[in-house]
């Protein structure tokens, strides 16, 4: 959609002017230069740039091939494959996203494979903080990319047309990273030129052209054969001479820029440093702030200035050097430490480049600030500014490196009290009787009625900041009413996550453990094992058989894509432990982008609707088939919806986790919000999707499959198409022009179903 509100001609192309945040001028930017493929995975605060390409795609905007990685760790892949093949790639995360995807980055800089990545800059866990700083760029300098930053809005749209042409230079050949600052410009919209004149852009971009690709058949080549020593040093002196190029390339391609843009940027931009004797260097938005600042301090009679490189790397050296020479004293802020280091990385690399100089006689103190998103106002820089004043009167630096705006918390005041800790005999109730059928080799349960249960005090305390109707709170309720003795969960990031704790407060009553989602379950397998062996050692008191401890990972469907890898490895190794799944089909906490579990054609965030796109394009994972094929002794899907099925099914699942090992289990948990549904109407959704065998219920035993709910049998069989009938996010799917969409789910549905009867009627599946 081309929204301009006016047409100037402010460069020397014809431009527009438009009001964009950040990630919108990147996906702008994106759709302008024609990428051919991006490879993505969302993560606050970069996730718009993908969710606006994804509608700007709907609506036949632009023909970016989006593909929807299974975690930033395979994103990075699919763009270094493609990059591969010779066409343009794009992609954009933040924070733990692109430390996720940090082991792929220095293969791709070191075959030489340009593409270009958006990073809106955010805090790196732990503890989990989605707002700005620079902790996560900061780990990136070592993995030999061009790293350009954006200032604004204008910038991140600028900067990604100089990432392709600097990146594609002959003499430099790398990727390129072009990084702004989290919410702060991610965010806020600002008044930006765009292109409107798609001829002068492509002249400006030119042919991408690669010495080598992987698509030419007739000249096959090698990437990345196994290399040592001596040849890796000599392949590596070839990366550094790159960079070095690239020192000269940068300059040359942001000249030729301002002729198209009118914009001149420069490797490190210098606001009032021409006689400035004390000067603060900072980059993107903090410096935007201190020039205003400066300003101010000017008109009292203060000489100072601000310096903000424009490109990390290659770090700009001589430039600094230059600009600083005649400055008596600089603070230097780092929004991120370099723990140990005395600085962060920024004022260590200005502190480099200034030794360099052995007249150089600038006083330097480093100071970290705005840490996971805390602000950095006008009096932050004042201060800054009048600490480096006073440094360049009185010739001295009486404190070289300290954090800003830190303070200590108040020891007496200790832990805030929450609700006291619950003890296992208040839980335990004898809810549910599991029983071993010596014929069969299947357990049987039987369970207390309904009303008894209401009785039962919860793990989890009331009250949660959940959206009103969201299913993942009775699941768990059902849940913990059978489950006995003590329990030590490890939520995965997600909703369910983010909805009971938030520092200082939390509503487990139970040891509550968090980790990011691609890793709960080697982390919970690790604390499993550490249990057994300290009972072992005799360090802890054990428990009778049946009366361990019960570990638990409640993830989500999205948790399920990144975080397979290791609850596959932890499924081979059969911990004794629980994976517990809350399907609620999409990436709900962070916005609704798709999951694997979403179903096809479903509307998501990232499978918009539109004239062009009709939703999710490929069929839902069957996680519990994939599961049962690492022969778990216990499997099972469940819904929200049939609490007895579910409850006999957890109780199954902690016998199984105590004496056998491994279990999986799938419930499907509903969200009003991203379903496009009232809050009530769960009880008609959910039936719905499990009498359309879209959900069936079942459980895989010691590797036999049965229907515990067979639709069929009971004559309560419904269509796929009242199902998809029920949700806002489907209903398009109903559309006649959307037939061949509707055939195609309840194809995949009905295959699915019917392999699924057949291995419960077989005595051997
Ligand atoms: C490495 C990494 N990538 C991305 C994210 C952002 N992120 C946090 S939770 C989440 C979605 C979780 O989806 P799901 O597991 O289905 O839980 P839900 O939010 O739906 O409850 C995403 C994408 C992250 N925290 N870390
Ligand atoms: S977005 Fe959905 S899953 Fe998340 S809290 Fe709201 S209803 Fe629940
Ligand atoms: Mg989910």
């Amino acid at each position: 959609m081309l929204d301009s509100v006016a047409v100037s001609r402010s460069g020397p192309v014809a431009q527009v002017h438009d009001f964009k945040s950040g990630n919108e001028a990147a996906a702008l930017a994106a759709r302008d230069i024609g990428f051919h493929v991006m490879g993505y995975f969302p993560i606050t605060p970069s996730t718009e740039v993908a969710e606006t390409l994804s509608k700007m795609h709907a609506d036949g905007e632009h023909e970016i091939v989006m593909i929807p990685a299974d975690g930033e760790h395979g994103a990075a892949g699919i763009c270094y494959g493609a990059a591969l093949g010779g066409g343009r790639v794009l992609n954009a995360t933040s924070s733990q996203g692109l430390l996720y995807s940090l082991e792929q980055l220095p293969v791709q800089s070191g075959t030489r494979v340009p593409m270009v990545l958006n990073v809106s800059t955010r805090t790196v866990s732990g503890p989990l903080d989605i707002r700005c700083d620079h902790s996560d760029i900061y780990f990136v300098l070592n993995a030999g990319w061009i790293i350009l930053m954006a200032r604004d809005p204008q910038a991140a749209y600028d900067m990604n047309f100089c990432a392709v042409r600097i990146g594609e230079h002959p003499d430099v050949r790398l990727p390129v990273i072009v990084a702004y600052d989290g919410f702060l410009t991610s965010h806020q919209k600002r008044r930006i030129d765009r292109f409107d004149d798609p001829e002068a852009v492509k002249a400006f971009l030119g042919e991408r052209e690669d010495p080598y690709s992987a698509l030419d058949p007739d000249r096959p080549v090698t990437f990345g054969p196994y290399m040592n020593d001596p040849d890796l040093i000599n392949n590596k002196v070839q990366q550094h001479h790159a960079m070095e190029d690239a020192r000269r390339v940068i300059p040359e391609v942001f000249a030729e820029f301002a002729k198209l843009s009118g914009r001149d940027y420069r490797t490190v931009d210098a606001y009032r440093m021409d006689d400035a004797e004390a000067a603060l260097v900072l980059l993107n938005t903090a410096a935007e702030n201190a020039k205003g600042v400066a300003d101010k301090m000017r008109e009292q009679g203060h000489k100072v200035g601000v310096v903000s490189p424009n490109v990390l790397r290659p770090f700009p050296t001589d430039e600094i050097r230059r600009l600083l020479k005649n400055v008596r004293a600089i603070v230097v802020g780092d929004r991120g430490d370099s723990y140990g280091a005395e600085g962060g990385n920024l004022s260590l690399e200005v502190r480099a480049a200034l030794q360099q100089d052995p007249d150089n006689r600038t006083l330097v103190m480093s100071r970290v600030y705005g840490l996971g998103g805390k602000d950095f106002y006008d009096a932050d820089a004042e201060e800054f500014f009048h600490e480096a004043l006073t440094a360049a009167e009185t010739g001295k630096v009486e404190v070289p490196f300290e954090y800003h705006g830190a303070y200590a918390g108040d020891d007496a005041a200790g832990p805030p009290p929450g609700l006291p800790a619950i003890k296992s005999e208040e839980v335990s109730r004898g809810m549910a009787k599991v029983t071993k059928n010596a014929e069969t080799d299947r357990l049987e349960v039987e369970l207390k009625p309904l009303w008894e249960m209401t009785t039962t005090p919860s793990r989890v305390a009331p009250g949660h900041g959940a959206c009103p109707g969201c299913g993942f709170f009775p699941m768990l309720r059902q849940a913990y009413n059978v489950l006995e003795g003590n329990v030590v969960v490890l939520f995965q990031t997600g909703c369910a996550m983010v909805t009971t704790t938030g520092y200082p407060k939390t509503a487990h009553r139970i040891t509550y453990i968090h980790n990011l989602f691609q890793n709960g379950a080697a982390t919970l397998s690790g604390l499993v094992e550490m249990y057994h062996e300290r009972i072992r050692r005799g360090e802890i008191p054990g428990a009778p058989e049946g009366e361990d401890t019960t570990f638990i990972m409640v993830t989500g469907d999205g948790g399920m894509d990144i975080g397979m890898g290791a609850a596959l490895g932890t499924a081979h190794r059969n911990h004794k432990m629980i994976i517990l799944e809350y399907d609620n089909q999409g990436y709900m906490n962070t916005g609704s982008q798709l999951s694997y579990a979403t179903p096809f054609g479903h509307r998501t965030s990232t499978s918009e609707v539109g004239s062009a796109d009709s939703g999710k394009r490929f069929h839902h994972k069957d996680t519990p088939q994939i599961f049962a094929a690492c022969n778990l002794p216990y499997v099972f899907t469940a819904s929200e919806g049939y609490p007895e099925d579910f409850m006999r099914k957890v109780s199954k699942a902690q016998w199984y986790a105590q004496r056998e090992g491994m279990v999986y289990g799938k419930v499907l948990s509903f969200c009003p919000l991203n379903w496009r549904t009232s809050d009530d109407a769960a009880q008609e959704v959910l039936q719905t999707a499990i009498d359309s065998c879209f959900f069936p219920l079942y459980e895989v035993e010691k590797g036999h499959t049965h229907l515990t709910y067979d639709p069929d049998a009971i004559g309560r069989r419904r269509s796929v198409a009242d199902w998809l009938g029920q949700m806002g996010k489907t209903k398009h799917i109903l559309a006649e022009e959307h037939a061949d969409q509707l055939e195609l789910t309840e194809k995949e549905v009905d295959k699915r179903w019917r392999r699924l009867k057949v291995k419960h009627e077989h005595p051997e599946l």
